[in-house]
């Protein structure tokens, strides 16, 4: 392997194996690792750290670290340390099967958190001492600053407050990355904080590099593994018919003047359902849009590439293996339209206000007030995390959530009486869809909203359970605001329980 990615001579200098540097690590550090869903995370130190988790378990020796990232990672960060009962407690999202299973069965700690807020609580100190940085890179310049990989998250801070570093230098991200990514450095806690100087999606207010003290890297490996992300499924019937919904709302707003012609910034979640919508947009009559978001998806560059999307501004790229081969390919092509920023920016809650982003996320359950669960099925097995979902919605110019109507192969629906588990208040939800319709709630009263949700959101195999619900609770709820029966309405959760299934 070639250092021509490496032109500090002092850190070239301390180039080792990624076993010698995961022996750096000691059993109850805290590591904080670069990673933001399946892009630029480490790749080789924390497979072979797994690897020494597993002799050091086999001679009977205790060994686990506390893991923080920037979301979640891929299987050789999360799954390989999982599987080797190697972390004590981990934040702030995860969506690794084996670790998620782990955390559901008591065996790991895991603080599911605000993204926007890691940073700023790393700096605070609730987070406790940070030991060791280990962050995925795509080039050290001569003067010691980092070429930052295919995603930045945490990555700023993680340098500035761990009191050692391991670099991560992969040869497989593309050098044109260089350039694309906006690290600011103007953040400070209180009392001495300003207002950030972005003002529209596409400025760029910070460095194109990290700063890095090389006095504080023991250590400097080699890689060129592949970023690991998931392939998107194509847009079923109901992924279309929400995405159609979506896009009649979209165009009644700009209608009626409440959204300009080209949209305001769009911020799109995870998930095939989010994916499905950017692709109707690439069929739609918008042009010049702009997203100010936290990842880019297969169905961002699509429009970036048809020219509809004008730039985009995340924090990660969350790619299909296809898409990511495909814009390394061409990456020179979205060099100037792109911008990756650190995820206390793209997630900011003064700029997602101040640009005034239309959010569209993903949920689990939504109950008929309009409460959204994005966490917790069955209220107490967590499926990923909050992620960045709270950070949009809440300050969103309209925060839309979209589902499914039901799950499970239509035995579950996703419209329930009362939330199991609340992320987003009915306040921070504004606009529900489902393929069967969508509901406006904006200016309504909980009443005025459970009957909108009911009749434009739930499946028609459990409208009339709901109806029937809500009229009951109409006449003898405790209090007629939000009326309520809740007993029963854990109950509706329970017969799942049971039977396995909701159906009525
Ligand atoms: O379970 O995988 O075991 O089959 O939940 O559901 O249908 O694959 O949904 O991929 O769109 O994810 C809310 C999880 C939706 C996602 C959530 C079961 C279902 C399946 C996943 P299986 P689908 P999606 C910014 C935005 C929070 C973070 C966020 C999410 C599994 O959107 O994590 O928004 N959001 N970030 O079977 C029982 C129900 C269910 C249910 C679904 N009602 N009851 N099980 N499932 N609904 C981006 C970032 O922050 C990075």
């Amino acid at each position: 392997m070639t250092n021509d990615r490496i032109h500090h001579p002092g850190l070239a200098a301390k180039i080792m194996s990624a076993d010698d540097a995961a022996g750096l690590i000691d059993n109850g550090m805290t590591v904080g690792m670069s990673g933001f869903t399946g892009s630029g995370y480490p790749k080789a130190v924390p497979l072979a750290l797994a690897a020494r988790i597993e002799r050091e378990h086999a001679a009977g020796r205790p060994f686990k670290a506390r893991i923080w990232t920037g979301a979640s990672t891929g299987p050789e960060l999360d799954g390989a340390l999982a599987k080797a009962d190697g972390i004590e407690f981990r934040l702030p999202y995860n969506s690794d099967p084996i670790a998620r299973d782990k955390i559901n069965r008591g065996e790991m700690e895991y603080f599911d958190m605000h993204l926007s807020q890691v940073a700023p609580m790393a700096w605070q100190g609730f987070l406790g001492p940070l030991d060791v940085a280990l962050i995925e890179v795509a080039g050290i310049r001569a003067d010691g600053s980092l070429i930052p990989s295919s995603s930045v998250g945490n990555n700023k801070t993680w340098l500035d407050r761990a009191d050692k570093i391991i670099l991560e230098v992969n040869s497989w991200q593309n050098p044109a990355l260089e350039g694309m990514h906006d690290i600011y450095y103007g953040t400070a806690l209180p009392p001495h904080r300003i207002p950030i100087p972005l003002v529209r999606p596409d400025d760029r207010i910070g460095d194109a590099y990290f700063r890095c003290d090389p006095d504080k890297v023991i250590a400097v490996v080699e890689t060129a593994a592949p970023d690991r992300n998931l392939p998107f499924a194509a847009p079923d019937a109901a992924a279309k018919a929400i995405a159609g919904h979506l896009l009649e709302f979209l165009r009644h707003e700009v209608r009626l003047g409440r959204l300009p012609p080209a949209l305001l910034p769009l911020q799109s979640g995870v998930g095939n359902i989010a994916n499905a919508v950017l692709g109707a947009l690439v069929d739609s009559e918008f042009e010049d849009m702009t997203a100010y978001t936290e990842v880019i998806q297969d169905g961002m560059l699509d429009l970036l590439a048809c020219g509809k999307l004008r730039m985009a501004s995340a924090t990660a790229f969350s790619l299909s293996p296809e898409a990511a081969a495909a814009l390394n390919a061409d990456l020179g092509r979205y060099h100037d339209r792109l911008i990756l920023r650190p995820q206390e920016i793209s997630n900011h809650p003064e700029l997602i206000r101040r640009l005034g982003c239309i959010a569209m996320n993903g949920l689990i359950e939504a109950d008929i007030y309009g409460n959204v669960n994005s966490t917790h099925i069955m209220g107490s097995r967590i499926q990923n995390g909050i992620g960045g979902s709270g950070d949009f919605a809440r300050n969103a110019y309209v925060s839309i959530f979209m589902t499914p109507s039901t799950a499970r192969e239509g035995n579950i629906s996703a419209i329930v009486p009362q939330a199991s588990h609340v992320d987003h208040i009915n306040q921070d939800v504004q606009v529900i869809v489902t393929e069967q319709g969508l509901a406006d709630l904006r200016g309504l009263s909980p009443k005025q909203r459970a009957e909108l949700i009911i009749a434009k959101c739930a499946h028609p195999s459990y409208r009339l359970a709901l109806e029937n619900y809500y009229r009951r609770a109409r006449r003898s709820s405790y209090g007629q605001q939000t009326p309520s029966l809740p007993s029963e309405a854990l109950s509706w959760h329970q017969r799942f329980m049971d039977t396995g299934t909701m159906r009525m």
